[in-house]
């Protein structure tokens, strides 16, 4: 009878649950000057709902133009990468762009990591009933924390795959660090995938992170929302403003929440007082071109074995490979 019922091809791993410390970061944000809060942290469940509806915005553009990128280039992604690998996704909570690989990469297993527990849980059953073939390891843990793989997963060339153009949100240096523990982790020939969103013309970037039906503006401010709901804070959301801009110097969008009046507010037992037009800054999301990434690839120990565009020439998607001898 046992034998009849087919195995389920995933497996549930909590790596560091509990290193999601928005009380403690949070808090910690809100005492420095400038005020800031990670933007890991916008991703409860109406976040990552809103982050959804911003990807349907007109203005926002990266999704669907690497999409396209990814789409247009999975059988050539999946000839320099080779079957049987080991794919791993940090971050990849949705398991949403990967199906676009799977069928050409033909993966010996998939390794979702996210933060969001829930989230991750159901797309993994999800993709596993999908791909019925696929072993899926979803691991419930802060990549920002620490990089490693259940220790159930198969072994394989490893690939890890970071689309979206999230390493936008990591300065420069620290994109630099993420890179470099990928490539560890991927180990010697191992590849990164990964999605990076180009410099352009300010007026495009700006629209893009300010859309006019306001959902970039309501996940900002959903940030204000969720400690109310968790952190017993009282922000008075209508005293507060969106905020969002490239900054060409830096080569970055910026995100901010603006108050709007001297106001006082407690989160999680402490006062914080506001003045008018102080900010919280909530995010960075970093633009580079083509030539300027590789750069910084290069300098994490990663070289360039692709690279392409949309046709429009907005987004990019790099292919990087740890070029380190084995064993060295
Ligand atoms: C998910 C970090 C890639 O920076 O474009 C979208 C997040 N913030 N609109 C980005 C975001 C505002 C997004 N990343």
């Amino acid at each position: 009878m046992p034998s009849a019922i087919p195995r389920p091809n995933i497996q549930f791993h909590d790596l560091h649950p509990t290193l999601a410390d928005f009380r403690h970061e949070a808090v910690a944000g809100l005492r420095q000057r400038p005020r800031r809060i990670p933007p890991k942290f916008f991703y409860d469940e109406r976040g990552s709902q809103l982050f959804d509806a911003i990807t349907a915005t007109a203005e926002y553009y990266p999704t669907r133009s690497e999409m396209e990128i990814l789409e247009t280039r999975a059988g050539e992604i999946a000839e320099r990468i080779g079957t049987g690998s080991l794919l791993v996704e940090p971050g990849g909570g949705s398991c949403a762009k990967v199906r676009i690989l799977l069928g050409g990469l033909e993966p010996v297993a998939y390794v979702p990591m996210d933060i969001s527990r829930d989230h991750l849980h159901a797309a993994a059953q999800e993709l596993a009933a999908e791909f019925p073939w696929l072993e899926v390891h979803a691991a419930h843990a802060d990549f920002t924390q620490q990089m490693e793989l259940p220790p159930s997963a198969p072994e394989g060339p490893r690939v890890a795959f970071f689309p979206g153009s999230s390493i936008g949100n990591f300065d420069p240096e620290a994109a630099v660090g993420f890179i470099a523990a990928v490539a560890e982790l991927v180990g010697p020939g191992g590849f990164l995938l990964i999605g990076v969103d180009l410099r352009k013309e300010k007026a495009v970037l700006d629209a893009a992170y300010d859309d006019a039906a306001g959902a970039t503006a309501a996940f900002n401010l959903n940030l204000l929302e969720r400690m109310n709901r968790e952190l017993e804070a009282d922000f008075d959301l209508d005293a507060w403003a969106h905020r969002a801009g490239y900054n060409e110097q830096m080569g970055r969008v910026e995100m901010h929440l603006q108050s709007l009046r001297d106001q006082q507010v407690h989160v999680a037992g402490e006062v914080f007082d506001f003045s008018a037009g102080e900010t919280i800054h909530t995010e960075n999301s970093y633009k580079y071109r083509i030539d300027e990434f590789q750069d910084l690839a290069r300098r994490a120990g990663m070289d360039s074995v692709g690279a392409w565009t949309d046709r429009k020439g907005l987004f990019s998607v790099h292919l990087l490979r740890n070029m380190a001898a084995d064993g060295a």
